[in-house]
């Protein structure tokens, strides 16, 4: 079975090779060998859940032993005082070694993924938001806006190798809590009255925003993976638009050149372009939330849910084999939600590919 599946994986990349030099895929040959390319890729899922698990793990550590409380709670003299009573003297003895392995925040040493297959994150569009100029080189992404904390932890994995991928510059932008993008305040004057497309490709959409305000960079911005390929951001829970499920853009760019006079980039070779989500349950907390409840279309068109998402992103975003999950793993940062969220992902990318950097939809 092994033997098969390795022949299998180099006859579909060497086929690879001619079909993907610089396009996505158009023709339905190109597509089937895309297909079946990326069904071979998806035999070390479950090292990319391990190593999800001991970043998620790792992040938690440090991030909860900052929470404002967090020492009290776990404070050592809770358990001395317990352990002082006349009568509790054993408790006092199992106490240390408790201590040493329970309370003590050691961090996780570092992981990597050990195989050489893995899950290809599907290309989907880039959508009408994304500027090719200014986006920040900064990790707090949040600016002034208000909404849930959500920390992003991004790892990535190069589909060729199965490592993770250091010194990539992950690029990511995202509405805000009323559902606005930076620098598309306004629909152009005679379509503020637009209802949805009510069918065609562009079904439950809406025309795009033009760009107006080209200083605005809120909810933008990018920073390169660490030695392990992760790349972690602070930014807020996106809120939702006429037609699209709750989700944050993603690119890829193994080569960008900074440009220190205002701190954005100059984009390089584009390896990856693709979209994240949240669970539908999570979506659906979120909606009841201050200020996710002022989203001016929440009374008339609503939350598109993920299974209704339009050009069928969310759907496609799982692959053609439906085996990536583009959904992120969340977790409360603190007690409750309002203290905000981690949310984690790993995306396999083909580090040599190369595609167009723009949108043409
Ligand atoms: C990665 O991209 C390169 C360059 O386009 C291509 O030759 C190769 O087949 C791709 N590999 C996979 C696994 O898609
Ligand atoms: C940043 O500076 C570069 C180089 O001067 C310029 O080309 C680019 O337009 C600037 N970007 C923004 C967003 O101001
Ligand atoms: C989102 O951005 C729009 C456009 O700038 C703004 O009008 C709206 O107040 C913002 N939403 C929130 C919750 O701040
Ligand atoms: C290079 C490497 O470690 N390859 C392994 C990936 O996982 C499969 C399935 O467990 C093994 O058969 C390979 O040897």
């Amino acid at each position: 079975m092994h033997l098969a599946q390795a022949l299998l994986v180099s006859v579909l990349v060497n086929v690879g090779q001619h079909a993907f030099a610089h396009h996505t895929p158009k023709t339905d040959h190109e597509i089937e060998v895309q297909r079946a390319l990326q069904a071979a890729a998806y035999y070390c899922a479950p090292a990319v859940e391990s190593y999800t698990a001991s970043r998620k793990r790792a992040f938690a550590q440090r991030t909860l032993s900052h929470l404002p409380g967090y020492q009290e709670l776990f404070s050592a003299e809770t358990y001395a005082d317990i352990g002082d009573a006349p009568h509790n003297k054993d408790a006092s003895e199992a106490k240390d070694h408790d201590d040493d392995t329970m309370m003590k925040c050691t961090p996780i040493s570092d992981t990597h993924i050990q195989n050489n297959t893995c899950v290809l994150a599907p290309e989907v569009t880039e959508g009408p938001y994304y500027h090719t100029e200014g986006h920040p080189i900064r990790q707090n992404i949040a600016e002034n806006q208000d909404g849930l904390l959500l920390l992003l932890d991004i790892g990535v994995i190069d589909v060729e190798t199965c490592q993770p991928l250091p010194n990539v510059l992950v690029d990511i932008w995202l509405a805000n809590a009323t559902g606005s993008y930076a620098g598309h305040p306004f629909p152009h004057p005679h379509l503020v009255n637009e209802q949805p497309a009510s069918e065609g490709r562009r079904r439950g959409l809406l025309s795009a925003y033009p760009r107006t305000v080209h200083e605005e960079t809120w909810l933008r911005g990018a920073w390169p993976t660490d030695k392990n390929g992760v790349v972690q951001f602070t930014s807020i829970y996106p809120g939702y638009y006429t037609g699209r499920a709750t989700h944050i853009h993603t690119k890829v760019f193994p080569e960008w050149t900074p440009i220190a006079e205002n701190n954005t980039f100059k984009a390089g070779r584009l390896a990856h372009t693709g979209q994240f989500f949240f669970d539908e349950e999570l979506n659906m907390v979120v909606d009841k939330m201050y200020p996710y409840v002022t989203n001016p279309i929440r009374e008339t068109r609503g939350r598109t849910r993920n299974h209704q998402d339009s050009l069928n992103i969310f759907h496609d975003s799982h692959g053609p084999e439906g085996k990536y999950n583009p959904v992120f793993k969340t977790h409360l940062l603190g007690g409750v939600i309002s203290q905000g969220l981690i949310a984690y992902i790993t995306m396999g990318v083909n580090a040599s590919a190369s595609y167009d950097n723009f949108w043409k939809g």
